[in-house]
């Protein structure tokens, strides 16, 4: 549902907001609900024609949530906990837009969101002290604050493949999937990728097409994900104490709980190891990375869950040639790890054809097909499961001017510069949501979200409680806090292969392990210790006032004592985190 069109609205020129909120996905519509908490003025300006963010995008066949349902949803309201009910182990893309939807009913956000209206530029204006904020539908507002909600996963990656405008048939992309859904029923289909919408879509559209046609660059790792219609009595049980789940899951490196060990794979015997490689892998998931305490951290220790998830694709796939294509031979969870339903399985089906473009990438596109290593693969449709310019891209295509005319892709031409990966400096007053630089996409992201804006919110009230009308980082903290997440990136073998999570699955982009990989908790608490020492590392435009101590409001639950299964410093210093 939108409450407003494209069509039926004057631009907005010359409104003054307390803070422009920049799209309407989770980050965006619970930064909206804190804001007007806060008695504020907030616009948000939102591309697609409803809210959902990366919901509202992927709508391509099969596309779910990796996180478990009861765990990936808002927890700031006890009343939404109760009332929603979820169908699903692993929601799938409409219910989650639909909660999404819901949760943008219940708290009043529509009349504050403009739909269908891209932001096309934002500049700091350094004598009015606020933003100057354009859209592409010619509103000119300006605002104190400027809020990224932009996604993590958001600016699609359509790299260009030779002759690809000659190709008569529709090209589609996961990222960004007609509404209206596609019927591939009898038709060829070839499709580009395997990442997690590929892995997951290929299924669905294996039983649809006539033909499937996977090009595959790299292979990737996947875990069943065992989805099942949510348990009454699982549901019921979480429901008696939502807190308490939500404070276990704070409590984890991941933000989402899930059992597991932080014994070293090292110190199991091999008959050990296989028991325990079972078990998680009958529980499925991304949890299975949490079979042992050291998986991310020891090649050795990964060699040998990389070993199981190689012998479990032979025993799936039947042609020996196909599963040793499928088989990765990088690190484990290197790569962000898949979660599927009946991937593998698919493969065994006589109109799935596998193609390797590892060695010899796509030659071109022809009017009715692909070209991959001298041979032609007749298409009638083609499906990049390419995937995104990640953490960076969606910031990349506003252009965005800071103090002194500085531009914020050009500050961050060779990586991304932040303080906490909520701020940079030179650019007074701009927030982002699950920037680079913190917890993001290594965090369950409604937990991430929550964090952040929570944290915003009471630094911008604080703001106003010292009369400030400025807040920036000094750039010796931010400085300081670039080389910690590099840093910390270099211990973890995630840092070791060609992700999206360095940038490198697009070509010349700058090589930087961009989200904060030290864990939800230790960042939490960094975040509390910064505001609780009157926002250090930040500069205002007033004296800091000893009598006027930030007050801790949306952020007190981010403090709660952490009393079960805290990761400890020990386990960090001792390389047993499981991180997923
Ligand atoms: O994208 P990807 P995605 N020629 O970048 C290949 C989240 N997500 O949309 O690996 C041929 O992972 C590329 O090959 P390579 C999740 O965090 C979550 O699948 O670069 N192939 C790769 O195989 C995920 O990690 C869910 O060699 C080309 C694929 O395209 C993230 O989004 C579901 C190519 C892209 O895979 C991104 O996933 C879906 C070329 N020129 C997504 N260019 C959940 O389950 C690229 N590729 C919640």
């Amino acid at each position: 549902m939108a409450s407003d069109s494209k069509v039926d609205r004057a631009p907005e020129v010359g409104v003054v907001f307390d803070a422009v909120v920049v799209g309407a996905g989770f980050a965006g519509l619970y930064m909206l609900h804190r804001l007007k908490g806060l008695g504020l003025r907030a616009r948000v300006y939102e591309a697609g024609a409803g809210v959902g963010g990366t919901w509202y995008w992927n709508r391509y066949p099969g596309a779910r949530c990796d996180v478990e349902s009861m765990q990936y949803s808002f927890s700031f309201s006890p009343e939404l906990d109760q009332e929603w009910s979820w169908k699903e182990r692993y929601a799938s893309q409409p219910e989650i837009l639909a909660y999404a939807e819901h949760v943008a009913g219940r708290f009043g956000l529509y009349p504050h969101i403009r739909f269908e209206t891209r932001v096309t530029g934002a500049a700091f204006d350094e004598s009015a002290k606020c933003w100057q904020v354009v859209t592409e539908r010619g509103d000119r507002v300006s605002a104190q604050h400027l809020i990224m909600a932009v996604g993590c996963l958001s600016a699609t990656n359509r790299p260009h493949f030779v002759g690809v405008e000659d190709f008569q048939g529709p090209i589609y992309h996961t990222g960004e999937w007609p509404h209206g859904g596609v019927d591939f029923t009898g038709l060829r289909v070839g499709l580009i990728g395997t990442g997690s919408s590929a892995i997951q879509s290929i299924p669905i559209i294996a039983a649809q097409a006539k033909t499937l046609t996977v090009f595959q660059r790299t292979p990737n790792y996947s875990v069943p994900a065992w989805n099942t219609p949510t348990d009454p009595a699982e549901e019921k049980i979480v429901k008696a104490d939502y807190p308490a789940l939500r404070a276990k899951a704070r409590a984890r490196p991941t933000g989402f709980y899930f059992p597991f060990n932080t014994q070293s794979a090292l110190e199991a015997t091999p008959e050990e190891r296989e028991r325990q490689y079972e078990a998680f892998w009958a529980r499925g998931g991304l949890p299975f990375l949490g079979a042992y305490g050291d998986l991310l951290f020891d090649k050795t220790a990964n060699d040998t869950i990389a070993d199981f998830a190689r012998r479990k694709i032979r025993l799936i796939v039947r042609d020996p040639a196909v599963a040793d294509l499928l088989c990765p031979d990088n690190v484990f969870g290197c790569k962000r790890l898949c979660v599927d339903t009946g991937y593998f399985e698919a493969y065994n089906l006589d109109h799935v054809n596998l193609v390797d473009v590892s060695k010899q990438p796509i030659e071109r596109f022809t009017r009715t097909g692909i070209v991959a290593n001298g041979a032609e693969y007749p298409c009638d449709a083609v499906v990049t499961a390419t995937g995104f310019a990640a953490m960076t891209g969606s910031f990349d295509r506003i252009p965005i001017t800071g103090r002194g005319g500085v531009m914020l892709a050009e500050k961050w031409r060779a990586g991304p510069r932040t303080y906490l990966g909520l701020a940079t400096s030179g650019f007074p007053n701009f927030f982002m949501i699950t920037g680079p630089g913190s917890p993001s996409v290594l965090a369950s992201m409604i937990q991430a979200i929550e964090q952040h804006v929570d944290w915003m919110v009471d630094c911008i009230a604080h703001m106003r409680d010292v009369g400030a009308r400025t807040i920036e980082p000094l750039l010796t903290h931010e400085d300081a806090w670039v080389e910690h997440v590099n840093e910390v990136a270099e211990v973890s073998l995630r840092s070791t292969c060609s992700s999206w999570y360095v940038g490198a699955n697009i070509p010349g982009r700058p090589r930087v392990f961009m989200p904060y990989i030290g864990g939800f908790p230790v960042y939490v608490q960094k975040c509390n210790e910064v505001m609780s020492g009157g926002f250090e590392g930040f500069q205002m435009d007033v004296a800091p006032k000893a009598d006027v101590p930030p007050k801790v409001r949306q952020t007190e639950r981010w403090r709660a004592p952490l009393d079960i299964e805290v990761i400890s410093p020990a386990m960090v210093a001792a390389r047993r985190v499981p991180v997923v």
